[in-house]
């Protein structure tokens, strides 16, 4: 069982490091996003492609169990956006993000954005060739996740605390949450958002043009 598992995972490490290398050809920054169901996502991600389609070419795939319902939401901001039925499976694998973009010339997009199906666990185990894991963690869910999801953190490269508007109706502890998130992931940049009010937004999209600016000065060299 354990072999098997191994040999699954060694598989998807094959395929995504021939990803990282057409992405990296292609000049494309591609940004993942993985959080606990209903942490906000889609939410973000939605904000994320109607900002910066004005000023950049931008595209995303979405995995869930079932439905469309997510593609739908993200298709409202006319970038093009793809479905990932995973059926059973509880991430994202290489092999589905490369099938889905087999039609796709990604060397003609900026960004590229992945929002992994909803779960804190699965999804650590699975490179998917990007070039930056967001770990999404909304202040509803309690500060403690770090502690108990740890894996995860350590997957990823940046942790952005969502629904900000609502910290205060739930008591949210930021030095609680932060304190945790370094515990786990010494050093790790936290990010604070909401979709609803915007805040953190300008900060938030600032860090991904910045990034986005690194990725070309360092091909161009
Ligand atoms: N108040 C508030 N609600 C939010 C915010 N972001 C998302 N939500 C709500 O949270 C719920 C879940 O948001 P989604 O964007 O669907 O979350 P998700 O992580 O994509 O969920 P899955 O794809 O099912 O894992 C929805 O009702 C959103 O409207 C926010 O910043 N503030
Ligand atoms: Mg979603």
């Amino acid at each position: 069982m354990i072999e098997v598992r191994e040999n699954v995972l060694k598989q998807n490490d094959i395929v995504a490091r021939a990803l990282r290398q057409r992405f990296q050809e292609a000049g494309v920054f591609v940004v993942s996003m993985v959080s606990s169901p209903g942490a906000g996502k889609t939410a973000l991600l939605e904000k994320t492609l109607t900002l910066l389609r004005p000023q950049f070419r931008v595209a995303a795939l979405v995995g869930d169990l079932a439905t469309e319902n997510d593609a739908v939401r993200l298709a409202r901001s006319q970038a093009p956006v793809k479905q990932i039925i995973t059926g059973t499976l509880c991430h994202l694998e290489a092999a589905m993000v490369q099938s889905a973009i087999r039609e796709w010339r990604v060397d003609e997009l900026d960004f590229l954005f992945i929002e992994n199906v909803g779960n804190l666990v699965c999804p650590s185990s699975y490179d998917l060739g990007e070039n930056l894991r967001f770990v999404l963690i909304s202040v509803t869910e309690g500060e403690d996740k770090p502690l108990k999801y740890p894996t995860i953190f350590n997957s990823a490269d940046v942790a952005v605390i969502t629904k900000m508007d609502l910290a205060a109706a739930v008591d949210f502890d930021w030095q609680s949450a932060y304190g945790n998130i370094q515990a786990v992931r010494p050093g790790m940049q936290v990010l604070r958002v909401s979709t609803k009010t915007g805040e953190g937004m300008d900060e938030y999209l600032g860090f991904l043009r910045a990034r986005l600016d690194e990725l070309r000065v360092s091909a161009a060299v």
